[in-house]
């Protein structure tokens, strides 16, 4: 018997049905993302949680920065956190399923896609986060292509349920470059609810926001976002581990990830340099 899902005519080629991971990605570029439940362990997801808690709190102590860091909206963020531990890069930006997607997505073997930015998002009870409000991660981007050039990958680093607000998300928003009406986004926003150490793998220009925390605890999730490496990094990530005294790390694939080398040549002659020395090396 023929299963009705089969059914089709006039089309010359029908994406295969393929992996967990081919899956994901075909909802990704379809309606713009993807839920991978419990991709990292539980315990290992509350040890990182209290890490990026001590990291925000360690920030925002240094009397320098406090009153900074309140007035830009910033005390609620940790930036880059994988300079301060290792397993925001090690367990999440490189996790095998997260660059699984990337190679499905971003142009595989052929490609190469750099870690754009890292970020903790702490949603305290009863405050207006930053991200609370519907942006795409790329700001100011005023066009959509027919692939991603940039991914998004949520980790909840508690669970995402109604009463702390989950994540909101405008499904199929990322092929569309006009910003969505009130009315549009009211009606067809869907809220996503999903268990700590699961990610919420996106399209970077989906529309989309943290939700409102109605509950007593904070909420967090960490967004890493993985992009065509001629998107500008929000941060040095090689300088920021030397001004860190952190160590590089030892594998050339990784230090590529992290856009070590790639940093605009400050000169004409510098670019010419940097050229021979790729070339020689
Ligand atoms: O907190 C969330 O669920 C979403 C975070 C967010 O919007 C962002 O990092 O761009």
């Amino acid at each position: 018997m023929t299963s009705l899902s089969k059914e089709h005519y006039g089309v010359t080629f029908q994406t295969p049905d393929g992996d967990a991971v081919d899956g994901w990605c075909e909802e990704i570029r379809l309606r713009g993302y993807a839920l991978l439940p419990e991709l990292l362990d539980r315990e290992l997801v509350a040890s990182m949680r209290a890490s990026a808690v001590s990291m925000a709190e360690a920030f925002a102590a240094d009397p320098d920065w406090a009153a900074t860091l309140q007035a830009l909206a910033e005390a609620n963020q940790v930036r880059v956190p994988l300079v301060g531990d290792r397993r925001f890069l090690d367990a999440l930006a490189w996790h095998p399923t997260v660059r699984a997607v990337c190679d499905g997505l971003l142009g595989g073997a052929r490609g190469y896609y750099t870690l754009n930015q890292q970020n903790v998002v702490i949603n305290r009870p009863g405050t207006a986060h930053n991200q609370a409000r519907w942006h795409r991660d790329y700001p100011w981007f005023g066009t959509v292509g027919s692939d991603p050039i940039g991914l998004s990958f949520i980790l909840a680093l508690d669970d995402l349920t109604e009463a702390n607000g989950g994540t909101l998300i405008l499904p199929g928003s990322h092929r569309d470059a006009t910003t969505p009406s009130d009315r549009y986004v009211q009606a067809h926003h869907v809220r996503i609810e999903a268990p700590a150490g699961s990610v919420i793998a996106m399209d970077s220009l989906i529309w989309h926001r943290t939700g409102i925390n109605g509950s007593d605890r904070a909420r967090i999730v960490c967004n890493t976002m993985i992009a065509n490496p001629l998107l500008k990094p929000q941060i040095d990530i090689e300088h920021a581990m030397a001004d860190a005294g952190v160590a590089p790390p030892d594998d050339p694939e990784i230090r590529r990830f992290l856009g070590f080398g790639a940093q605009p040549p400050r000169s004409w002659r510098a670019f010419v340099e940097a050229r021979a020395g790729r070339q020689l090396g």
